[in-house]
């Protein structure tokens, strides 16, 4: 590829062509490319436009319900129309090329599993699927109601994303699989992510403190870039495929 926005080091290519098992935590910026916003980018996240205390907080929830389930509807409308792009199809590509790839993502959009990925952790949720406030019944259908949002078929609670929000605990088995793949690695890519929120921004660390090789793909340096052995400077959707072929084809 003559006009690539990055080229890969060498030495990158030699640990990424002897890997046994790649562990890959993705961020928004993944999706970025497929028209789906960041979080903290200046003018075009979406944190730049709308206040997370008011929207991602349980508290905001029980303040307001109905301004928090439709500004979700929203953004489940906005992914359903996005398509994934080459950067996810990147992540397809390893995963049926390395012995083991474990794909730990902090994204919500399910961008990856329509991609083709398989082996995935979802840290923060998922926009697509519904649960219940009080229970967390994962609720798949409920009555034609006027009421919005719609309550809990089993329970009668208030429904919600089953995504994460600030304050709330991430789920035991996704955390813990996700500590363990990061602890048992050969080599850790970083891609598209702040590393602002924890605990995932620590999981690139978990791996660096081991001596694992760490990679960092961002177009923007990030607090966790000078812990990285190899900083790829430009967007997924270039990197990625980038990689993958100088790697592996
Ligand atoms: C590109 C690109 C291209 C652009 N290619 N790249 C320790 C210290 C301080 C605070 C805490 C702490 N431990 C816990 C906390 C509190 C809190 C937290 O971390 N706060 C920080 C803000 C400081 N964490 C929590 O509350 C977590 N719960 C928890 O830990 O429970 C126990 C506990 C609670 C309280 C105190 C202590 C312990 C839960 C976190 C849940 C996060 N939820 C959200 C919303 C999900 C639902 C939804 O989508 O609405 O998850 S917030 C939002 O941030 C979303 C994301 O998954 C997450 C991470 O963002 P991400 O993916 O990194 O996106 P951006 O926008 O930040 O960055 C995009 C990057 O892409 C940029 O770098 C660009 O440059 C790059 N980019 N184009 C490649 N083409």
């Amino acid at each position: 590829m003559a006009n690539s926005v990055v080229s890969i080091p060498p030495d990158l290519i030699e640990i990424a062509r002897n890997a046994k098992h790649i562990v890959v935590l993705t961020g928004a910026g993944v999706s970025a490319e497929s028209g789906v916003p960041t979080f903290r980018e200046a003018q075009t996240g979406l944190w730049a436009q709308y206040d997370p205390q008011e929207l991602a907080t349980p508290q905001a929830f029980q303040r307001n319900p109905r301004l928090v389930w439709e500004w979700y509807e929203w953004r489940r409308e906005l992914v359903a129309k996005a398509q994934p792009n080459p950067g996810h199809l990147a992540l397809v590509k390893m995963e049926e090329t390395v012995p083991q790839l474990t794909l730990i993502t902090q994204n919500v959009d399910g961008l990856h599993q329509r991609a083709g990925s398989r082996n995935i952790i979802e840290l923060h949720g998922s926009i697509i699927r519904t649960k219940c406030f009080d229970q967390g019944h994962i609720v798949t259908s409920w009555a034609a109601t006027d009421e919005v949002p719609p309550r809990c078929p089993q329970c009668d609670s208030l429904l919600r994303p089953d995504v994460v929000w600030f304050g709330e605990g991430l789920a035991y088995d996704a955390l813990s699989a996700a500590i363990s793949a990061a602890q048992n690695c050969d080599l850790f890519l970083a891609v598209g992510t702040s590393a602002i929120v924890q605990p995932a921004a620590s999981l690139p660390l978990e791996a660096a403190q081991r001596r694992t090789p760490t990679v960092e793909i961002n177009p923007q340096a990030t607090p966790i870039s000078r812990y990285m052995d190899f900083v790829l400077s430009g967007p997924s959707g270039q990197v990625l495929p980038e990689l993958t072929r100088t790697a592996w084809e």
